[in-house]
C-alpha cells in the first residue's frame, strides 16, 4: 500500500508541536514539521495580573506547520488537534472571538469552587461529572467569568481543540474527551448534564444551554480544512478533513500507551518485557508538563472516598475511563531551568539529568501538588523554602534541585499509583511512561523504584501519536479497536523497561513518612 501522511497538532501548555505521522507497512512514522514554545502571557488588570494565552501566535504556528507538513511530506489524509484541557474561547453571533481567552493558571478563579459549592454542593457535582476539584475546572472559570460581567455577546463556546478546528472548517463541535474536563458532562452517559446546566442557569445566571456545541466522539469528521483558510490539500486534490480525536492531550496520550490489554481484561503483554498473562493490569504516567497518574476503567469511580482522595474520571477514546490523579509534573522543573537560565546558566535537560543522577538520592522531597508550585515563578526559591519549612537540608547545586523535584515527582507517582489501585479495586503489574518526561532516564528508574513495578517507557511523542491513530481510523485509513491502535503504537515505538531497585523500597517509605509527618503550610 501507498504511504499516507496524517498530522497531529499537539499543543501544550509548555510547547506545541505539528507532526506527522505517516503510515506504511503496519507502522507509524513521525516527522516534526514545527514545534515552538507556549507559555501564559501575563497582563496586569485593576484585578492584578492576569493570565493568558496567545491563541493568535498559537494559531500562527499551528497554521505553519500544517503548511510545512502538506508542502514538505505530502498531501495529507487528516489532521487531528489535541491541547491541554479545560480552556476555551468565545464567540459572537459572528463567529469572532468576544475577548482574551485565559490560561487554566490565571489566579481569576481561586475561591471560585467554594462559590459554586454554596449553590451546588461538591458531593453531588462529583455524583455527576466524576471530576477531581481543581480551580481551573471550565465550570469554576465560568463561576469566574459570571463574576467578571458573565457571558453577555458569546454565542459560542469552544474548548481549544475544537476552537482551532472551527478556525480551520468553520465547523462547531465540542469533542467528548476534552468536554468531560469542563464539568458540565455527565461522566456515566456521556452528554452535557442538563440538570447542572440547569442549576449553573438559575444559580449563576449562566445560560450555557444553546452556548455548548453538539458532543462528538473521537473520530467523528468535523469538517474539510477551508482552502481560503489554509492552502492544503489532500491526495489528488481532494479537501482535507479535520477529524475530531482524544482532543484532550492527556486522552491521546493515554491512546499511545503500548499495553495490549482492553479495559478491565487484566492481562498486559508489552513488547519490552514480553510478560504474557500477568494477572495485574498496567497504570500509567502520562509525562509532560503535567504528570497524569492513574488506570484505565470501563467505568467511572465516584464513591465517597475517591472524592475525598481528589481522584478523577475523564472520558476517552472508545467508551473508556481515565481514573487518574494530576502532579504538578515537569512543569515545576520547567519553571526552574526558566529561573536558571534568567541567571545566565546554559544548561541542556541532558545535563540536568545527569547532575540530578549524580546526586544523592532522596535528600529532600517536597509535596510537588502544593499550591505554592502552581503558579509561573521561582520554583528554586519555593523548593529552598519548603524544604526549611519541613526541617530538610536544602539543596545546595543545580543536580540536588533536579534531584529532588525528580524524587519528589516519584514519590508522588508512587502515592498516585496505590491510591488509584485501591479506590478502583483493581491491581498492577507494569507502570506505562509516556511523553517527554521518558526522555529523563533517572525519573523512569525512579519512578520504577518507587512504585515498586516496572517501568515501561515510551513512546515520547506519544500524544501526536494517540492522535495520529485515532484521527487515521477516523478517516478510514486504519481500522479496530483500541487494542489494535496500541499494537500499531507498538510497533511504531522504541521503548525502554526499568526494573524496580529491589533495596529501594524501604527509602520511598520512609521520604513518604517525612513528608506526611512534616507538611510544609501552604500559600
Ligand atoms: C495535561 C493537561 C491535564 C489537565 C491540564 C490542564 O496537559 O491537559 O490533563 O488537567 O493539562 O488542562
Amino acid at each position: 500500500a501507498q504511504p499516507v501522511h496524517v498530522a497531529a497538532v499537539d499543543l501544550g501548555a509548555s510547547s506545541g508541536r505539528v507532526i506527522v505521522g505517516t503510515l506504511e507497512d503496519g507502522r507509524v512514522h513521525l516527522t516534526e514539521t514545527r514545534r515552538f514554545l507556549n507559555g501564559p502571557v501575563p497582563l496586569p488588570t485593576a484585578d492584578g495580573q492576569r493570565l493568558y494565552w496567545d491563541v493568535l501566535h498559537l494559531w500562527s504556528e499551528v497554521r505553519e506547520g500544517l503548511l510545512a507538513a502538506a508542502h514538505e511530506v505530502g498531501p495529507l489524509c487528516a489532521v487531528g488537534i489535541d491541547t491541554w484541557a479545560v480552556d476555551y474561547g468565545l464567540l459572537d453571533h459572528r463567529g469572532a472571538l468576544t475577548g482574551q481567552v485565559s490560561s487554566y493558571r490565571c489566579p481569576r478563579t481561586r475561591g471560585a469552587p467554594e462559590r459554586l459549592f454554596q449553590t451546588i454542593p461538591a458531593d453531588e457535582l462529583y455524583a455527576v461529572n466524576g471530576l477531581q476539584v481543581q480551580d481551573f475546572n471550565t465550570v469554576f472559570q465560568l463561576v469566574a467569568q459570571a463574576r467578571d460581567g458573565g457571558l453577555p455577546d458569546a454565542r459560542t463556546l469552544l474548548l481549544l481543540p475544537d476552537l482551532l478546528a472551527y478556525w480551520l472548517t468553520g465547523q462547531k463541535v465540542a469533542e467528548v474527551t476534552n468536554a468531560s474536563t469542563t464539568g458540565l458532562v455527565d461522566v456515566s452517559s456521556r452528554t452535557w448534564s442538563a440538570p447542572l446546566l440547569d442549576r449553573l442557569r438559575t444559580s449563576l445566571g449562566l445560560d450555557l444551554a444553546g452556548v455548548l456545541p453538539a458532543l462528538v466522539e473521537p473520530g467523528t469528521v468535523v469538517g474539510t480544512i477551508d482552502r481560503e483558510v489554509l492552502d492544503v490539500l489532500g491526495p489528488g486534490g481532494s479537501p482535507v478533513p479535520v477529524i475530531a480525536v482524544g482532543s484532550h492531550d492527556t486522552a491521546s496520550a493515554v491512546v499511545a500507551v503500548p499495553a495490549s490489554t482492553s479495559p478491565g481484561s487484566g492481562r498486559t503483554v508489552d513488547s519490552a518485557g514480553a510478560r504474557e498473562g500477568d494477572p495485574g493490569g498496567f497504570a500509567y504516567v502520562s509525562c509532560g508538563t503535567w504528570s497524569l497518574v492513574g488506570l484505565e476503567l470501563d467505568a467511572p469511580v465516584l464513591s465517597e472516598a475517591s472524592r475525598q482522595a481528589n481522584f478523577t474520571n475523564e472520558l476517552g477514546v472508545d467508551a473508556t475511563v481515565r481514573y487518574l490523579k494530576n502532579i504538578m509534573g515537569l512543569w515545576v522543573l520547567n519553571e526552574a531551568v526558566r529561573t536558571w537560565r534568567a541567571q545566565g546558566l546554559e544548561t541542556s535537560y541532558q545535563d540536568l539529568d545527569a547532575a540530578a543522577a549524580a546526586a544523592a538520592p532522596l535528600r529532600t522531597v517536597v509535596d510537588v501538588n502544593d499550591t505554592v508550585f502552581f503558579a509561573p515563578g521561582d520554583m528554586v526559591a519555593r523548593i529552598a523554602a519548603a524544604a526549611r519549612a519541613t526541617g530538610q537540608p536544602v539543596p545546595r547545586s543545580v543536580g540536588e534541585y533536579v534531584r529532588c523535584i525528580d524524587d519528589s515527582l516519584a514519590l508522588a507517582y508512587r502515592r498516585a499509583v496505590r491510591e488509584a489501585t485501591a479506590l478502583s479495586g483493581t491491581s498492577v503489574d507494569v507502570v506505562h511512561m509516556v511523553g517527554g518526561g521518558t526522555r529523563s532516564r533517572l525519573l523512569c528508574q525512579l519512578c520504577a523504584d518507587a512504585t515498586g513495578l516496572p517501568v515501561v517507557a515510551g513512546p515520547a511523542e506519544g500524544t501526536a501519536l494517540g492522535n495520529i491513530v485515532v484521527a487515521a481510523r477516523g478517516a478510514g485509513l486504519v481500522q479496530g479497536d483500541l487494542s489494535d491502535l496500541r499494537n500499531l503504537v507498538r510497533a511504531s515505538s522504541t521503548l525502554t523497561r526499568y526494573e524496580p531497585a529491589a533495596a529501594a523500597s524501604s527509602a520511598w517509605e520512609e521520604a513518604e513518612q517525612r513528608l506526611l509527618g512534616r507538611q510544609a503550610p501552604t500559600a
